[in-house]
């Protein structure tokens, strides 16, 4: 088993709708201990460089304007494989095509307003966490009280 950190954004769609609490409790039922979280309006700079891989999109400029629109908040996750466990309790990126259970597929129906982000690699949670939590500031690893159950 490989403990990882991911980095994951509660979108300004799910704070203004207020599902905070819904996510982050489905994140902490997992398994995964939330070690790092802060909320606040995102800087368009901080914006685009975390989207850069899609500033050729034809969606890229609503994107920013929807991700800087009003307060989101980071979260910095750890847990065992918490890459593809948060990509996996996130849903496909379509609300509509998402499955049940999921926090898209139970909350959204839109492509662009679709609730959270979450890293797609162990090397872009690394890049993701140092461009929103640099030098790790606010990161505060601890251990759950449940943690000897949750890896049994
Ligand atoms: P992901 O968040 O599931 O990894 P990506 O394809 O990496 O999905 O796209 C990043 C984000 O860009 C999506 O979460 C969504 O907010 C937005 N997005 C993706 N495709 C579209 C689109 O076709 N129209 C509008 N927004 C989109
Ligand atoms: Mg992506």
């Amino acid at each position: 088993m490989a403990v990882q950190r991911t980095f994951v954004i509660i979108k300004p769609d799910a704070v203004a709708r207020n599902l905070m609490g819904e996510i982050i409790g489905r994140y902490e039922r997992k398994g995964l201990t939330v070690v790092g979280m802060r909320l606040e309006k995102a800087a368009k700079a901080t914006a685009e460089a975390h989207y850069a891989v899609h500033s050729a999109r034809p969606f890229f400029a609503d994107l920013i304007t929807f991700i800087t629109s009003g307060p989101l908040v980071v979260l910095a996750l750890e847990g065992d494989e918490a890459v593809s466990v948060v990509r996996n309790l996130n849903g496909a990126t379509d609300g509509r095509e998402s499955a049940p259970g999921t926090i898209r597929g139970d909350f959204g129906m839109s492509v662009g307003a679709n609730l959270v982000h979450g890293s797609d690699s162990e090397d872009n949670a690394k890049a993701e966490l140092a461009l929103w939590f640099p030098n790790d500031d606010g990161i505060t690893s601890r251990k759950r009280c449940d943690a000897d159950w949750l890896d049994a």
